[in-house]
């Protein structure tokens, strides 16, 4: 995932690399990264095969991104549906674990009691005349052991699985999920008095109450997988289905299409944030809302709205409080309440976001968003509209 980043990376327009700033994750800084890149690029002339190698390698320092999603991690539950799997998981290593090094132990017996023997030593035939009873007794109570290790594990196996149909989900939170090339639409439908909302990539969920997500594909088999808060559930187009899981803990949750589903398929991730029921309550209230209409005092900002609907973004982006409905695209109402943009690929700044509307296909080379000739101003007064939607 990351190697795939960095390879990307390279490509992206010199104002990416500057607007994202800061140190490269492993410490070093950019300008010396660049440097040392530059330098390897030129002391390996020769052969000319070891510069094509070495300096890609140079380069991906400098472009790792500067901005650290959350790991995912599916030994760190979150959540009781995690946690079932992760006691699943330790069982498994445990046992599995225990007779490696059982079979090492034996092993290692064997080769020390093995037989020594020259050419001139006459050929060992007891075993042929007496049956090896210890021997064969060995064998049989390994053999034993093997498969009620292994029906042991089979047992667990089918415990978890009910202990993880048996979530109770009373009163649950409900989302519609539908992976897209390459990102999340996410429907909160209408919850206790509140309105429905669609958000893109970054889900919010309260603690402690249950959360049924029903799953759809609209082009190709997508997967569900945020590993803190349960397994994977994959997404078929035309095959509706649905994951259950609570979050136990606050905090942020990095997830992933876990199924190959184009050439971007490494750049679907997710969020999911688990907020306390209060803060949760706030979020989506807010999201309920729709976009403040720009203040006329605000010049840049109310022409680049116009530029937006003119230019055919809202043929499939919609902002809800705006003429811009198209439903193809993320929704962009809130789109500054998002901490990333296009699947978690970039971090959600104003120069991030021109970079990426002036060349998405540097970032995703396959997207579906189109690369649209917006003049410089254009292109300003639009990032100017869109950075008022808060
Ligand atoms: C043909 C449809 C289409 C048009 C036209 C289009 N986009 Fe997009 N846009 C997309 C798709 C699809 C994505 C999601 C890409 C991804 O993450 O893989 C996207 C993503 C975005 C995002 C990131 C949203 C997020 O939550 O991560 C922004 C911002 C955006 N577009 C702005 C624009 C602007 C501004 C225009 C007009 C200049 C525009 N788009 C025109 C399809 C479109
Ligand atoms: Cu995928």
């Amino acid at each position: 995932m990351k190697a795939t980043r960095r390879i990307r990376a390279d490509r992206r327009p010199a104002s990416a690399h500057g607007c994202s700033g800061g140190h490269a994750a492993s410490g070093v800084p950019r300008h010396t990264a660049r440097r040392l890149a530059g330098r390897i690029a030129v002391q390996c002339r020769r052969p000319a095969c070891v510069r094509y190698l070495l300096a890609p390698l140079a380069t991906s320092l400098v472009a790792i991104p500067a901005f650290a999603l959350p790991q995912q991690d599916a030994l760190r539950p979150a959540g009781i549906q995690a946690l079932h799997i992760v006691r699943l998981w330790n069982l498994t290593l445990v046992v599995t674990g225990i007779v490696f090094a059982a079979v090492l132990a034996v092993l290692l017996v064997a080769l020390v009691r093995r037989p020594r023997a020259h050419e001139t030593t006459p050929p060992d035939l007891r075993g042929v005349h007496h049956p090896e009873r210890r021997t064969r007794r060995f064998v049989v109570g390994a053999s034993g052991a093997s498969v009620v290790l292994l029906a042991g594990l089979i047992v667990a196996d089918v415990f978890t699985d009910g202990a993880l149909s048996r979530l109770p989900i009373a009163d649950p939170l409900h989302i519609e999920l539908t992976g897209q090339q390459w990102w999340w639409q996410a429907v909160y439908p209408p919850d206790h008095g509140r309105p429905g909302f669609t958000v893109a990539n970054e889900l919010h969920v309260p603690v402690g109450r249950p959360v049924v997500v029903s799953l759809k594909a609209s082009d190709v088999i997508h997967s569900f997988w945020v590993p803190n808060l349960h397994g994977k559930k994959d997404m078929l187009p035309g095959i509706d289905s649905r994951i259950e899981f609570r979050a136990d803990e606050t905090g942020t949750w990095r997830g992933q299409c876990a199924q190959f589903c184009g050439p971007e398929h490494a750049l679907m991730a997710m969020l999911v944030t688990a907020d306390t029921p209060s803060n949760y309550a706030a979020w989506a209230a807010h999201q309920a809302t729709p976009a403040a209409t720009p203040q006329v005092s605000d010049v840049d900002a109310a022409r680049g709205m116009q530029v937006f609907l003119q230019a055919g973004c809202a043929n499939c982006h919609a902002v809800q409080g705006s003429p811009a409905a198209g439903a193809t695209a993320p929704d962009l109402t809130h789109l500054m309440s998002r901490t990333t943009l296009a699947a978690g690929v970039l971090a959600n700044t104003p120069a991030n976001l021109a970079a990426w509307i002036r060349h998405p296909d540097s970032f995703k080379p396959a997207t579906t968003m189109p690369t649209l000739p917006l003049s410089d101003a254009d292109l300003h007064a639009v990032v100017s509209w869109l950075a008022t939607l808060q």
